[in-house]
Parts: C-alpha cells; sequence; structure tokens
C-alpha cells in the first residue's frame, strides 16, 4: 500500500518530549516500511540554522528554513517529522501554507511547564530561572499554545509508546497510511 506524503509539524515547550516521541514515530514507521525523514535540532540547528540563535527574529527564520525544507522532503514524498519548539502560531500557520490541504499535521506536545522543568535534562531551566539564559520560551519568551492542532499529545496521562501510537493511529485513519 502506498503511503501519501504528510508533515508532521511537532510543537511544544522544550523538555516535553517532542524529539523522543518523534523518534518512536519514526521507528513504528519504519516497521512499516514507510519512507520518514526527522528534522530536529540535532541535524539543523548545528548545521543549516547554525547561524541562528533564540531571538524571536532568529526563531522566525529558523522555523521559515526548517518549513522550506520540509516541503522538498514532502515534494520527494516522505512522511517528514520535525521537531522544534515553534512557539509563533503565525509561524506554525505560515508552514501549514506552504503545503497542500491535508499535508500539515500539527502535533501538540502538551506537557505542563512545571512537567517540563522537573525532568529539566538538559538543566536549562535552572540556568533561565537564574537568569543565565535569556528568552527563555515559558519563562521570557512567549509560547502561542496550539489553538486547533490535528493532534493533541498529553504526554503526563500517556507513555511514550502510547503517544507514538496515537500519532500513528491517525495516520491509519486518515488515509495517511
Ligand atoms: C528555548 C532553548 C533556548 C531558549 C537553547 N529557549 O530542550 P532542548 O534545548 O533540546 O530544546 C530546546 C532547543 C529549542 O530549539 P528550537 O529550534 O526547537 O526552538 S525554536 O523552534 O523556538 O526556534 C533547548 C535549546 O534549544 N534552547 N536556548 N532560549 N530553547
Amino acid at each position: 500500500k502506498q503511503q501519501k506524503p504528510a508533515l508532521l509539524w511537532f510543537t511544544g515547550l522544550s523538555g516535553s518530549g517532542k524529539s523522543t516521541i518523534a523518534n518512536a514515530v519514526d521507528a513504528l514507521l519504519h516497521e512499516k516500511g514507510q519512507h520518514t525523514y526527522l528534522l530536529d535540532g540535532d541535524n539543523v540547528r548545528h548545521g543549516l540554522n547554525g547561524d541562528l540563535g533564540f531571538s524571536d527574529i532568529d526563531r522566525v527564520e529558523n522555523i521559515r528554513r526548517i518549513s522550506e525544507v520540509s516541503k522538498l522532503f514532502i515534494d520527494a514524498g516522505l512522511i517528514v517529522s520535525t521537531a522544534f519548539i515553534s512557539p509563533f502560531a503565525q509561524d506554525r500557520a505560515m508552514a501549514r501554507n506552504l503545503l497542500e490541504t491535508g499535508e500539515f499535521i500539527e502535533v501538540f506536545i502538551d506537557t505542563p511547564i512545571d512537567i517540563c522543568e522537573q525532568r529539566d535534562p538538559k538543566g536549562l531551566y535552572k540556568k533561565a530561572r537564574a537568569g543565565e539564559i535569556k528568552d527563555f520560551t515559558g519563562i521570557d519568551s512567549d509560547y502561542d499554545i496550539p489553538q486547533q492542532p490535528e493532534l493533541h499529545v498529553k504526554t503526563a496521562e500517556l507513555s511514550i509508546e502510547d503517544c507514538a501510537k496515537q500519532i500513528v493511529s491517525y495516520l491509519e485513519l486518515n488515509g495517511y497510511l
């Protein structure tokens, strides 16, 4: 059975689990024989977007480039996942509008900030609270909560595996797989 190209646009706070869940989804799709590609901080912010920081202007440019690159992968027929905070609703809308109807799937990784802050895997919240990192999302930089995401994943209530399955089920039910 053929796959229909799509962009799974993960959005959520630092430490919300975007990358972890996107990787789990990618693994499930691979098992199903799908061609996929995952863009995240590791392969984009260090390379293509290595010149960008975390000011509002730089975040806008970060998301613009990621959107354009995603579109190229979509043109190549892949199921693409992007895992970036993408805090501004306007930029997520821009990414959506680059694609055909149905290709853009907004996946809100909804983890309350107190849980992200408890996890703090890289110690960044601690540094942001101490004023050592400025413009930190959720502390002194905004995060616009998605109003109508195609998928709303509540990580506090589900295991990573179940979050990934929720997303793959959506793809199956809506004819992407
Ligand atoms: C937010 C920051 C910041 C600031 C460094 N604000 O948990 P992480 O480490 O691995 O994920 C965060 C990542 C965010 O990069 P994105 O490209 O996803 O952001 S955006 O979409 O807003 O452009 C965090 C780290 O970079 N990080 N400084 N000030 N996150």
